[in-house]
């Protein structure tokens, strides 16, 4: 038995052409994932985790320990929100997908994780277009549990309802520095480079990718260059920002971001492999030089 969603109708938002969900709060209906679905985030989980010892942020590894995710069967949200509540404050609430922009940023702001309830099937174990259970739960979640981070998402979100209120111009700028970050942001170490974005390292593909291909630009974390660097959501990313560390992410996000969007109303937006004289690049990682048709 297979526990799926049922979608209503669809919309045109920055992470493509996805079905438009309701925005209900629904309690994870954990006795009806059937043997599929468990099956299915053991598969996802056991790959994942072999790729990511030696590319995810140990920080991601150690949070994902300390909550007892495994591959056994899909996590209870209430048993994670008991770990999650006492290490940052923050609670996962269940939803039946992608939610729109100010009621996403409102949980945020209020340390409320949105988690897709259902998993994608197995036939879709390589590659779904909207983030599923396995995406928000084995990629999002982890990183809650790190006071830095957990404080810089809440700090985001209060951003995000802020930028709503300004406009559309801003919401696009502002969504642009959740992407190179949440989803797509690498950190540099003392070991190299590693992952700490949910979209790369809840795929296969750009687990690799992102830190071993000739391919995409590597460039440190500017948060003005963020904001005018668009994105693509149907294929790898062109290009990765780089971190220093979690602090970094808190410091960008102190000031008010108001002047930050009329300073870049005037300049152009950026296509998503851009390089500019200024940026800061980074090497690929020491990996044995994985390309995209060299899948593996
Ligand atoms: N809704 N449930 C859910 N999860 C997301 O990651 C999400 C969302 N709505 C909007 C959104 N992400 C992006 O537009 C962010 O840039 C805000
Ligand atoms: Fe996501």
């Amino acid at each position: 038995m297979q526990a799926t969603p049922h979608s209503v109708e669809h919309q045109h938002t920055d992470k493509g052409y996805v079905p438009v969900y309701t925005t209900a709060v629904l309690e994870q209906p954990w006795e009806r994932y059937g043997a599929d679905d468990h099956a299915t985030w053991g598969a996802l989980y056991q790959r994942q985790r072999e790729l990511l010892v030696g590319r995810a942020c140990d920080e991601f590894l150690q949070a994902q320990d300390e909550m007892g995710m495994s591959p056994h069967s899909i996590p209870r949200f209430d048993q994670l929100n008991e770990v999650l509540g006492a290490a940052t404050g923050w609670t996962l609430i269940g939803v039946q997908g992608l939610l729109p922009e100010l009621d996403f940023f409102e949980h945020l702001a209020h340390r409320r994780f949105p988690v897709t309830w259902w998993i994608r099937r197995p036939e879709q174990i390589d590659y779904i277009a909207e983030p599923d259970l396995f995406h928000d739960l084995f990629g999002h979640v982890p990183l809650l549990m790190n006071p830095l981070f957990a404080d810089y998402m809440q700090a985001y979100g209060r951003g995000g309802v802020k930028a709503h209120g300004i406009g559309p111009e801003a919401l696009a700028h502002l969504s642009r520095l959740y992407w190179y970050t949440v989803e797509f942001g690498l950190v540099d170490t003392p070991a190299g480079l590693r992952i700490y974005g949910a979209g790369i390292v809840s795929s296969r593909g750009e687990s690799l990718h992102a830190l071993e291909s000739a391919a995409p630009n590597r460039i440190g974390f500017d948060l003005e260059r963020i904001m005018r660097t668009r994105y693509r959501i149907d294929s790898y990313q062109k290009t990765y920002f780089v971190i220093d560390g979690f602090e970094q992410l808190m410091a960008a996000t102190a000031p008010d971001f108001a002047p930050i969007y009329a300073g870049l109303a005037e300049q152009a937006h950026l296509p998503a492999g851009t390089v500019l004289d200024a940026d800061c690049l980074f090497q690929r990682g020491s990996g044995e030089g994985w390309s995209a048709d060299g899948d593996v």
